[in-house]
């Protein structure tokens, strides 16, 4: 990826100023991102979230549906209660539907059924990029439109994809936490979600270009290997990788679910104070492992939040408010004002905001 030195410079005040936590937005985004200078809220838990089988509403108001990469996982039931949250608000029905793995061809099938049922709007955490693109266009030929959040479906299936910070932030402040952890340098291995996952791998890759600044030369990538956000899977990478690599310091899981599975192993294993774990995890799943020394420090942004945002996104596309044009300004409902942008990785897009940095200070502070 080719940036300036001058969007290094502000990515990385940006950062230290997150990391000294009196964040401030992130000065290469556009769009208004809130500051991140305290603990995200949890969302108000859905009450009358519909069942995840229960078939869309035939007919009268607006029924849009949140697609994650796959159901079981509390990061997105996170996002599903913001979602239930924007739906009260503005007089609309969501569901939520995923499918049982974070698998491309399981979610082209819900897909699939969802455009045959003429659903109103879809947003869509992909577990492929290019190969939900043709999905994504026969929905929006059909008049449905289609968000991706969290994790991008390729420009030309979605109208716009609603991100959650900049890409460059996320796998950025990973690689500084990774120094924390072990700032005598040493092994570190990705535990990632699955091989495919557009979000993961593109913050790997960020990861990648981080790792050859002089500031962490003493870090080692050995392996990236993969747990398909699915817990067992996740812990057995994890055990293998401590025996792969006797001398292995960190394990970078830039996944909720295996960020909590590796700190699992990390203490089932003994290894506590040997082996440390960061990444990308909600509170409550990790609030153990931050007390316990598993995994000291990690970060994330509010999933609840992404899931409002992206039902306000798809309201405003769905009655016309917005047509999805770069420079487009609208509101949405407590979070304020949002402008649609446009660039080179991930199109047209919406930016949430920061991610938010959890260590034993602060665990306790946010309950989901
Ligand atoms: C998992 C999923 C999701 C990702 C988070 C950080 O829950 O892979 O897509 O954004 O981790």
């Amino acid at each position: 990826m080719k940036r300036s030195l001058f969007v290094l410079l502000t990515a990385l005040i940006a950062l230290s100023m997150l990391l000294s936590a009196c964040g401030a937005p992130a000065t290469e985004a556009p769009a208004p991102a809130p500051a991140a200078t305290e603990p995200p809220a949890a969302a108000p838990a859905a009450t009358e979230a519909p069942a995840a089988t229960e078939p869309p509403a035939a007919a009268g108001p607006l029924t849009f549906v949140l697609v994650p990469k796959n159901l079981g996982n509390p990061y997105f039931d996170t996002a599903n209660n913001g979602a239930q949250e924007a739906a009260k608000e503005l007089g609309v029905t969501v569901l939520y539907q995923g499918s049982a793995n974070a698998d491309a061809t399981e979610q082209i099938q819900l897909l699939n059924s969802l455009i045959a049922q003429k659903v109103s709007g879809l947003a869509v955490s992909a577990n492929d990029s290019d190969a939900l693109v043709p999905t994504g266009k026969e929905a929006i030929a059909a008049g449905i439109p289609v968000v991706s959040w969290d994790s991008a479906i390729g420009k030309d299936g979605r109208v716009l994809h609603i991100n959650q910070a900049v890409l460059h932030d996320i796998g950025a402040i990973e690689i500084k936490m990774a120094l924390d952890l072990a700032p005598d340098g040493g092994d570190i291995a990705i535990l990632s979600a699955t091989s495919t996952a557009p979000n993961q791998n593109a913050w790997i890759e960020v990861m990648k270009e981080e790792l050859k600044k002089p500031e962490y030369s003493k870090l080692n990538l050995v392996e990236v290997v993969y747990g398909d956000d699915d817990d067992t899977k996740s812990y057995n990478e994890a055990q293998a990788l401590f025996t792969k690599y006797p001398n292995l310091k960190v394990i970078i899981a830039p996944t909720t679910v295996g960020i909590a599975a590796s700190a699992r192993a990390v203490t089932d294993a003994g290894l506590i104070g040997k082996v440390a774990v960061t990444g990308l995890g909600t509170p409550n799943q990790m609030r153990e492992y931050v007390k316990n020394g598993a995994a000291p420090e990690f970060a994330l942004w509010n999933p609840g939040d992404l899931g409002y945002l992206s039902i306000y996104v798809l309201e405003a596309l769905a009655t016309g408010k917005i047509k999805g044009e770069p420079g487009e300004k609208f509101t949405a409902g407590k979070l304020g004002e949002y402008t649609i942008q446009e660039d080179a990785d991930l199109g047209v897009n919406i930016l949430l905001g920061l991610p938010f940095i959890w260590d034993k200070t602060n665990i306790d502070d946010s309950n989901w």
